[in-house]
């Protein structure tokens, strides 16, 4: 057993600011960190939460281009976003700070100046790409050409987005700059590289022998693999105009590399939080730091970042990296540049004051252990099921009561049966329980534990049946709605790491203040004639109508990025111009429609070609075009088609339709009305 840490620092990974903030970072990364952080605090730990934007690095000038703004706009736009979500979802940071800040830029400096003065990087010249045009080193990113594995041709200099090999950009036929759209040139630059070969028996010594135990095996998995391999040096400069420029002489024009400077950002914001005794949260042995991280970040925060740490020399080092898995959605991975996910921010606007609903079903079904699939049905059914059917009916009946029967006092305590001593028994136990998977980083598991706590309850209920005990025995209905508000007053603290909200609902209901994890499972939180408020509705039904309204929204995200990406039928063989010239075309309009009894797809349609006699056309068109809305419509027609007999109706022609990438149809029309029979050559 280690000894208890005196304090701790908890960091959850700073979001890149060029986007905002969806489920699957909050499931991976800052609902597990504030739950721990919540539940830390409770127990009277000192505790720092510490967070911020990632503002730096191509990510966010790329977005920058591409909206036609500066990269500072981009970052303002989205810290505030991602801020004001953050905070409303009850994400309890202690600072969230942004790495575009004076302290920032200061603290990370100073971190890459002490490290160039001890002689910690190595310097070497490289070639890279270079935007003469431009007048600019190309990040790889801002490298655009055809995909030697694929062929694709708009895979990037890093990597080749449709068959998803990871490409250097030498590797790329026919690069082009994303800036000026010229070819680059390959250039001599100069970069300073952190060895992480130097640091390699270190690291061996410290993840695979110190940490085979007490890390994920996901987070020990990654990181053994990667050393196994063999570590090389790591640039940790660019040749780029938006960062933190790099403090020495000889690097006009280079900033330090993002993975550098944004971990770097758990200190300043610390720094920023904390002027005075910053330092005891970051260089005090007694500190225990934790970082919260999705599966990408592993190696930075697992090797890179801490042999930074180790090579400066003043800094603790993490004690545990929880890394989760990814969480998809609706059975589709995630996707920014597709828009496939809930954003946070608009969740938070869809559902007003239902944060704690989205926080429930993202921990219970948490990716911690594997990749995991968030679907609006689970959704619906765990709020329903679960929070409705179970914690809030649970509250509900031994606060709606109390209140019918005893007036709003708790109720004195009778003698005690063994049910009662066994109840109290199991609520005792349940804080140490809950805390200890907590410490292990098991959320999923703690908050199943918890909801055993409302089950036990329910059944409690069930098994004595107050409601209908009253009529028999006032004083045994009176102890056993005592037992019950004794189990609700517990869930106002073990609740409150979970669902933050709910808890101080609850706690306004039964009039109590939260109280440590220690206390939470006494039997006499609350006495004897203690009055209680009101019932208030803690969680409510979520209807068919309004989760269907989101797999909708979703559904219509899929259909926009198919027709996107659409690409068109290959060309057909050529024909001559006399072939073409065999064909009728002509402009027509319709003048009665009606579908064909008996069929699903067919209408008649009447057609005036400027003929004699109008023609009749059946068309396969029924279920795309109600057929009165039809009428007046112009149309482009094949005149000179062999007439067929369809459903015994004599077709006189055929009309000319767009099909579109999703199936839909669409008339051909004259770009304004013209006279019926204009022949269309
Ligand atoms: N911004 C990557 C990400 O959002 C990065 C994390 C930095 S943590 C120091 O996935
Ligand atoms: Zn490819």
């Amino acid at each position: 057993m280690q000894p208890d840490p005196q304090r701790y620092t908890v960091t959850a990974a700073l979001p890149y600011a060029n986007g905002p903030v969806h489920i699957g970072h909050l499931a991976g990364v800052y609902l597990p960190a504030d739950i721990y952080v919540r539940y830390l605090r409770a127990a009277g730990r000192d505790v720092k939460f510490i967070c911020g934007s990632d503002e730096h690095g191509v990510p966010i000038t790329i977005r920058a281009q591409k909206e036609g703004v500066t990269p500072q706009q981009v970052v303002d736009k989205y810290h505030a976003i991602i801020r004001d979500s953050f905070q409303d979802f009850g994400v309890s940071f202690d600072i969230y700070s942004r790495t575009s800040s004076r302290t920032h830029s200061e603290v990370a400096s100073g971190f890459f100046k002490k490290l160039y003065e001890e002689n910690k990087f190595v310097e070497q010249v490289s070639q890279q790409y270079y935007d003469e045009k431009a007048e600019q080193f190309l990040a790889d990113r801002y490298i655009v050409g055809t995909c030697p594995n694929c062929g694709n041709e708009n895979a990037y200099g890093d990597q080749c987005e449709r068959c998803g090999s990871s490409l250097s950009p030498t590797e790329l036929i026919n690069p082009h700059s994303m800036l000026s759209g010229n070819q680059p040139v390959l250039r001599d630059t100069k970069h300073w590289y952190l060895p992480l070969d130097q640091y390699e028996p270190w690291l061996r010594e410290w993840i695979v022998e110190g940490h085979k135990q007490d890390w994920k095996t996901n987070v020990y998995g990654q990181c053994k693999s990667w050393i196994d391999q063999g570590l090389h040096p790591r640039a940790v400069t660019r040749d780029l105009d938006w960062g933190v420029p790099v403090p020495v002489p000889g690097a006009e024009g280079k900033v330090l590399y993002v993975w550098f400077d944004a971990p770097i950002g758990y200190i300043s914001a610390t720094k920023d939080l904390l002027p005075d005794t910053w330092e005891t949260y970051w260089k005090d042995a007694g500190t225990k730091l934790v970082h919260f991280i999705g599966k990408d970040n592993i190696v930075f925060h697992c090797i890179i970042f801490p042999t930074m740490l180790k090579a400066h020399g003043d800094y603790i080092l993490p004690d545990n990296v929880p890394a989760n898995e990814f969480l998809n959605l609706e059975g589709d991975k995630i996707s920014t540049s597709r828009n496939w996910a809930v954003w946070l921010h608009e969740y938070l606007q869809d559902f007003p004051g239902k944060a704690d609903v989205l926080r429930y079903v993202l921990c219970a079904n948490a990716p911690e252990t594997k990749d995991n699939d968030f679907t609006w049905k689970d959704f619906q059914a765990r709020n329903n099921n679960e929070l409705v059917a179970n914690l809030g009916n649970f509250v509900n009946r031994a606060v709606v009561l109390t209140h019918k029967f005893f007036g709003g006092q708790v109720p004195a305590r009778g003698p005690l049966t063994a049910q009662d001593e066994e109840v109290f028994a199991q609520l005792a136990e349940f804080p140490v329980r809950i805390g200890e998977l907590i410490d292990n980083y098991r959320f999923r598991d703690a908050l199943n534990e918890l909801m055993n706590l409302t089950r036990l309850g329910n059944k409690y209920l069930a098994d004595t049946e107050p409601w209908k005990l009253i009529k028999t025995d006032e004083a045994r209905t009176g102890t056993v709605l005592h037992v019950a508000l004794q189990l609700a007053a517990s869930l106002v603290t073990l609740l409150e790491p979970f669902l933050p909200t709910s808890a101080a609902t609850l706690g306004e209901m039964l009039n109590v203040e939260k109280g440590t994890w220690q206390q939470a499972g006494r039997s006499d939180a609350l006495a004897a004639g203690h009055q209680i408020k009101e019932a208030a509705l803690l969680f409510d039904k979520i209807e068919d109508a309004t989760v269907e309204a989101q797999v909708q929204k979703l559904l219509d995200t899929k259909k926009a990025n198919e027709l996107a990406n659409a690409i068109a039928a290959p060309a057909k063989e050529d024909i001559s111009f006399e072939e073409f010239q065999r064909m009728d075309l002509r402009v027509g309009t319709i003048v009665a429609a009606e579908k064909v009894a008996k069929t699903k797809k067919l209408l008649k349609l009447t057609v005036d070609l400027g003929l004699a006699e109008p023609r009749t056309i059946v068309s396969g068109i029924a279920e795309h075009f109600i057929p009165e809305a039809l009428v007046g419509q112009q149309v482009q027609v094949l005149l000179n088609l062999a007439p067929r007999e369809i459903k015994g109706i004599q077709s006189q022609g055929m009309l000319l339709m767009a099909e579109n990438a999703d199936g839909s149809l669409a008339l051909m029309q004259p770009g304004h009305a013209v006279v019926p029979g204009s022949s269309i050559a």
